[in-house]
């Protein structure tokens, strides 16, 4: 028996084992067919990154999916590393959040080579040769940056003077910093009167977003609007804010993408005054990808994951069930 018929037949024990009360299907520890997939995360800095890692690490445990589970740190050079070993170990499927955009053409050559798939989750890498992944999970990072950008422009609508807008940008050169980036101006579609007068790094993280605002407004204080790429870096903006003497959602408004539990006490209190959400919890997804391309099944390119946008009139229906 090849090992697609082996887990074929564990699907199906599986599913005449039947379902707990909670749902999940009862799994036996398995000694044969089991899937091993190695999966390589960015990092663990961020209750977004901690959701998400529960989310994968949950989804694969109830399926019976044996997981080589490695963290980058937020370096491209560990990942690679990391993603090599998984070569070495004959894993039956790789998936890995890239740090960056660019740089991962070798290692997934190597993959290939090795005949092991793999899948993109999360954030997606930029390549111009075709195939080296079969698939890639995850936000529209665009249409994200896109919506922050519509709410700027429909809050500011009768505004006849320029609004001044900081951007704070997540890790230089990742697919979400990009992309949202490009989203944004996209959204502003070119209207002379939004005016981005400053672009800084805060490479997602709540201290780097507070210092990076703080040194804008060391050298400027006619800021109208902060969108900050995460909210992670919106709420170390607040501090800054409040530490210069203004009020963060009044003084300056505040636009932040990610939805975390966080985020939205800001949003209620009406601190942060909108928020695009980018949902972590993509760890179900990525099992019913792993499977069907354990089993050879076509699959899409692309999956996109559900996303919404929270504002003070929606965020108190939500807040209370937020988890991360
Ligand atoms: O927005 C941010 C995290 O890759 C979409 O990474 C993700 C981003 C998320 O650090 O909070």
């Amino acid at each position: 028996m090849n090992r697609r018929m082996v887990f074929l037949c564990l699907v199906v024990a599986l599913t005449l084992s039947g379902c707990g009360q909670d749902g999940n299907v009862k799994v036996r520890p398995a000694k044969k067919g089991q899937i091993t997939v190695g999966f390589s995360q960015i990092g663990e800095s961020s209750l977004w990154r901690a959701a998400n890692t529960k989310s994968i690490k949950h989804s694969l445990s109830i399926e019976n999916v044996r997981l080589i589970f490695a963290v980058a740190g937020l370096s491209r050079e560990k990942q690679i590393a990391d993603i090599q070993g998984f070569i070495r170990d004959k894993v039956d499927v790789i998936a890995f959040s890239p740090v960056v955009e660019n740089g991962y053409d070798d290692v997934l050559r190597e993959a290939r080579q090795a005949k092991i798939p793999v899948i993109l989750t999360d954030r997606a890498i930029r390549t111009s040769e075709p195939g080296l992944y079969v698939s890639s999970i995850g936000s529209n990072f665009t249409a994200e940056g896109s919506s922050a950008a519509v709410w700027v422009k429909g809050e500011f609508r009768t505004t006849r003077k320029t609004v001044n807008i900081v951007e704070l940008e997540g890790t230089a050169g990742s697919a979400p910093a990009v992309q949202r980036k490009a989203g944004f101006l996209e959204g502003l579609g070119g209207d002379p009167r939004f005016r981005i007068v400053a672009s800084r790094n805060g490479n997602f993280s709540r201290p780097e977003g507070e210092a990076a605002m703080k040194a804008v407004l060391r050298s400027r204080r006619d800021i109208d609007v902060v969108f900050a790429q995460n909210d992670d870096m919106g709420i170390g903006a607040l501090a800054a804010i409040e530490a210069a003497g203004k009020r963060p959602g009044k003084d300056i408004k505040v636009v932040t993408i990610d939805a975390i539990h966080d985020g939205l006490i800001a949003l209620s209190k009406g601190r942060i005054n909108y928020i695009v959400e980018c949902n972590p919890l993509i760890g179900p997804q990525l099992m019913r990808l792993i499977k069907d391309v354990f089993l050879g099944l076509p699959v899409p390119m692309r999956v996109d994951t559900e996303e919404m946008v929270f504002f003070p009139d929606n965020v108190n229906d939500y807040i209370h069930e937020r988890e991360y």
